[in-house]
């Protein structure tokens, strides 16, 4: 209760430190004395692949900077809840954040194409190569901006698991199974096309609500899993290599088009340093962290065959036409894209 409490307090001081804008930077770093600030808030906790992602952004641009400017990394909960994220970088009182689609898409729904299932190759690395493209964030770009969003990089966490205190082989292991989802409308309708009754729900209950029996299972990779502690409360972990977690790196737009052209550059040479590094780090740290699930003995897991995909592909695939219907042309394209590996061009 009393640690709730200073959290609480904690947070609406630095809510109000935003607010005030104090030690803001949106202005150039050549042209001051002082360290420029860039505020970077995560969707994850320390150790998390945002995380990983963020520490080495930091580093990249402090030695391109030469010092000038310093990156301020905030994990999950030091600010707010992934929609809040989203809207103090619009507001530019953050600079920078992820915006992951799983809840993006609430208010840029060309984004759910992430959140579609069996659409990215089975691949890793391919997987990380297409989402890499140019030509795909290009495609994204103009629905951020219309948000007063930049879109500056789209990452690859890992493959979604799905975790119950049963395993989940079949559509019919999903009856009645209360699931949290992210908050996109999508993930709900795809999940109830498998049998589950979906409970969209913010991350950071999602821990509360298993030991309150609100959901019986949930979904997220491997990583999450174990750092959140969901591994505590569910007896079943499934592997379905069905969707991967996606994340988007953001920027405020108004930020973004104050900088100068040297600081745009050092923000794309840490995307292209950072591709193969957090896709290495994402393996890694899934990896380890399956290990220890596996080692601690007290969670099953279970990998589904080619043949049990096959029943989700299919139950799956009608979502794709609800997300062209929702999203019109630019949807289409997006999919098209990622379905058909055009954007392997680049
Ligand atoms: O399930 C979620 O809501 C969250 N999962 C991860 C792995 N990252 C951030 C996101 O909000």
């Amino acid at each position: 209760m009393k640690r709730g409490f200073l959290r609480k307090m904690a947070m609406i001081a630095m809510v109000s430190l935003l607010q005030s804008g104090c030690s803001d930077s949106t202005t150039g770093a050549g042209s001051r004395q002082e360290p420029v600030i860039w505020r970077f808030a995560l969707e994850e906790i320390s150790g998390s692949v945002q995380d990983a992602y963020a520490q080495e952004f930091r580093k990249h641009i402090h030695l391109a900077s030469a010092g000038r400017i310093r990156v301020e990394v905030y994990p999950y909960g030091s600010i707010g809840a992934s929609p809040q994220l989203t809207q103090l970088v619009r507001e530019a009182r953050v600079h920078l954040a992820f915006a992951s689609p799983g809840h993006l898409a609430q208010i840029i729904p060309e984004t759910d194409v992430f959140n579609l299932h069996f659409v990215l190759p089975d691949d890793d690395g391919e997987a990380t190569r297409q989402l890499a493209s140019p030509r795909l964030r290009a495609l994204l770009e103009p629905a951020y901006q219309d948000k007063g969003l930049k879109l500056l990089d789209i990452i690859n966490e890992g493959w979604m698991t799905w975790t119950a205190n049963r395993p989940l082989h079949t559509p019919e292991d999903f009856s009645d199974l209360r699931l949290r989802t992210m908050m996109s409308p999508l993930i709900a309708e795809i999940f109830l096309a498998y049998g589950a009754s979906p409970v969209p729900l913010p991350y950071s209950e999602v821990y509360a609500a298993l030991q309150l029996n609100r959901i019986d299972g949930q979904t997220n990779p491997v990583f999450a899993v174990h750092e959140m502690k969901f591994a505590e409360l569910q007896s079943d972990i499934t592997l379905p290599r069905a969707a991967r977690f996606i994340t988007t790196l953001i920027g405020s737009h108004a930020w973004y088009s104050a900088l100068s052209d040297e600081e745009r550059q050092w923000l794309d040479q840490a995307r292209v340093r950072l591709t193969g590094y957090i896709h290495e780090q994402q393996q890694q740290i899934n990896h380890t962290r399956l290990d220890e699930l596996k080692q601690s003995g007290k969670i099953r897991i279970t990998r589904l065959t080619e043949a049990e995909r096959e029943r989700f592909r299919a139950l799956s695939e009608p979502l794709r036409q609800r997300y062209t219907e929702l999203t019109g042309e630019t949807g289409r394209q997006l999919l098209e894209q990622l379905g058909s590996g055009q954007v392997n061009a680049d």
